[in-house]
């Protein structure tokens, strides 16, 4: 085991996707078995007993790994040293909310969040935004943090890329472990394009097993579209399916993914496939030694690019918007 702890920082820690992930980190799952945590809560003020609640709870389950919990309603305490940030807590759109007050509310806790990463984060802070809008959060956070490099904040893409993953092996019956190189371009929204053009089946190309009309009518929309049914099912949205998504996100960008396969991060382009430069956009991409790579090269099809213009533009949208409501 290593000596000193790794700081991670969970902020929205008492709501629901805190509740499921925070006993997975104490547990080893985000960062490996070997590695001690010292897990910073960041709470409204509101909402600081409930994660007070959950702090009993993680200490009394005796994670031989768990070091401490400390709670915040700070937020330049709650990222003093912080390594991983995860930052789940966002503002929710309620009935009649337009657009630009989502923006406007989320743009005013990413925004100073963003801004105490960059005060008080350790130099190898990782940052992963779950709270939606979950890419145009991350652009804000990232653009409030002009001391650490933009690469350092991703958006969670991985729920989609599991859903995606899930869907495939439903339809063929094939393995998780041998389904490879899905992707899901783009923002975690409807707009989404959920892709398997590249992906394989135990070996052999997915195109071979599943039709046009199957991967249109019925894979696309039911990925894209799977966080709406899922609260129609169960009356509350995804809670653990996204902290497990989390969870994969960080433990692949800090241990390194697969040989032979990538995975969807939201990463900062550096104009690849034609992504302006600096949006957070879901990507194929590989890991090692901490850093992500977009993968490159890869041919694409009339759709594909039809997919991942519709994804700049409401990404591009989401971001003019914001910088009208002066945020950034
Ligand atoms: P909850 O409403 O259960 O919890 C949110 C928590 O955040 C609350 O406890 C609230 O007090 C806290 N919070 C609000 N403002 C805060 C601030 N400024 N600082 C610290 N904490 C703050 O929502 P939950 O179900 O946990 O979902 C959290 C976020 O994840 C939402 O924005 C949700 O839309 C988003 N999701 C993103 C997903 C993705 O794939 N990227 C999928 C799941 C989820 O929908």
């Amino acid at each position: 085991m290593t000596t000193s702890p790794i700081t991670v920082t969970v902020t929205g820690a008492a709501g629901n996707i805190g509740y499921a992930l925070l006993f997975r980190i104490a547990s080893g799952g985000l960062l490996g078995p070997d590695v001690p945590v010292r897990l910073n809560l960041l709470e409204i003020p509101a909402a600081v007993k409930a994660a007070e609640g959950t702090a009993m709870e993680l200490n009394d389950s005796a994670f031989p790994l768990l070091d401490s919990v400390n709670i915040y309603d700070d937020v330049n305490q709650a990222f003093e040293g912080t390594n991983v940030g995860l930052l789940v807590g966002a503002r929710p759109r309620t009935k009649g909310m337009e657009r630009a007050d989502l923006l406007a509310a989320n743009g005013g806790i990413f925004g100073p969040q963003g801004k105490a990463i960059n005060d008080h984060a350790a130099d190898d802070v990782k940052v992963l935004v779950v709270g939606n809008p979950a890419n145009t959060n991350a652009y804000i956070a990232a653009a409030s943090a002009p001391d650490v490099p933009a690469d350092r904040f991703n958006a969670m893409m991985r729920l989609d890329h599991n859903r995606a993953m899930s869907q495939l092996k439903e339809k063929t019956g094939t393995a998780i472990s041998d389904i490879k190189k899905v992707v899901v371009w783009g923002n975690h929204s409807a707009d989404q394009h959920p892709d398997v053009s590249y992906a394989t089946l135990d070996g052999k190309p997915a195109l071979e097993a599943v039709d046009a009309q199957w991967l249109d009518s019925y894979f696309v929309p039911t990925v894209a579209k799977r966080g709406a049914a899922i609260i129609e099912a169960r009356g509350a949205s995804s809670a653990a399916s996204a902290a497990s998504a989390a969870i994969d996100h960080v433990y692949d960008w800090v241990n390194g993914t697969k040989e032979g396969d990538w995975t969807t991060a939201g990463v900062a382009s550096h104009g690849e496939y034609g992504v302006p430069e600096g949006l957070i956009f879901g990507f194929p991409t590989t890991s090692a030694g901490g850093e992500w790579q977009i993968v490159t090269g890869l041919d694409v099809s009339d759709a594909t690019r039809a997919g991942i213009e519709r994804n700049i533009k409401a990404a591009q949208e989401e971001i003019d918007a914001v910088k009208e409501l002066d945020i950034l």
